[in-house]
């Protein structure tokens, strides 16, 4: 099976790590925008055009027969338009795990942070729509705008970001969130400043887990084998942090800058 993953830049490894848990044999194809990085601040239209470029791409260099949109920024404004345009092709999306979220609190106070043009979206208010009207919750949403740049710039351990993340985190602290759902596949690299700031356990829920599971159901449906060997490709459209993409990777067989 050929695996096409994206995101605006680093974000979408913490995805290709889930992946490698569970996936046994595959060609995985990651791409990282990094020059259209951060996508939050984009226009939905934007954002579509880079995701179905990066699409056309992977189906045209490396034949793949599944797309994992391994931000949910860009899922929000694109899973629809590519789903119509490749009917055929197994394509995941990723959005905030609210429901996990609502599954685990105890305190039924649960924190959302997300990038802001996720939270604004209408896939994210739909899901939040339908799921808390069903339940019993207080969700304590925070848009982040700056901590994607943080975290590619390798800014991860610095006091700027931790006053960020001390602000945002201040009022979910003092109201006893127990639960905070990662809406942004960079927000895991910042998973132990998260729980420094909130100075208790915490519930932290990203989806990574739940694409991989969802990948080996689809391709099983498809017919495609999880054995053999697992192949990773790395390709930026611009600069990395090559340090991070290596603590987040225990191999890669390529890295490559590419021109989309
Ligand atoms: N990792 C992306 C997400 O999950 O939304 C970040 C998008 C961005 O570039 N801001």
């Amino acid at each position: 099976m050929r695996v096409g993953v994206f995101d605006s830049g680093l974000g979408g490894l913490t995805v290709v790590q889930a992946l490698s848990r569970v996936i046994k044999g595959a060609d995985i194809f990651y791409i990282a925008d990094t020059k259209n990085a951060p996508y939050g601040e984009k226009t939905p239209t934007q954002i579509l055009q880079y995701s179905l470029d990066i699409t056309a791409y992977f189906l045209k260099e490396h034949q793949i027969d599944a797309l994992i949109i391994a931000c949910n920024t860009a899922t929000s404004a694109a899973v629809k338009t590519l789903r119509e345009k490749y009917p055929k092709l197994i394509i995941i999306g990723t959005e905030p795990g609210i429901k996990p979220a609502l599954e685990k609190t105890m305190s039924g106070k649960v924190g959302v942070l997300a990038t802001p043009a996720t939270l604004i979206g209408e896939k994210y208010q739909d899901l939040v729509n339908v799921l808390s009207a069903k339940e019993d919750v207080t969700l304590y949403e925070q848009a982040c705008p700056g901590l994607v740049e943080q975290i590619e710039q390798g800014e991860i351990e610095s006091k700027k970001t931790y006053d960020m993340l001390e602000k945002w985190l201040k009022p979910m602290r003092e109201n006893n969130v127990d639960t905070i759902v990662l809406g942004c596949t960079h927000y895991p690299l910042v998973a132990h400043k998260i729980e420094e700031i909130m100075q208790r356990e915490m519930n932290l829920i990203h989806t990574g887990d739940a694409i991989a599971k969802r990948l080996l159901l689809l391709a099983d449906q498809k017919g495609h084998q999880n054995r053999g060997e697992l192949h990773l490709c790395i390709m930026s459209t611009d600069r990395i942090d090559r340090q991070i993409v290596e603590q987040l990777t225990s191999h890669y067989d390529c890295f490559e800058q590419i021109k989309i």
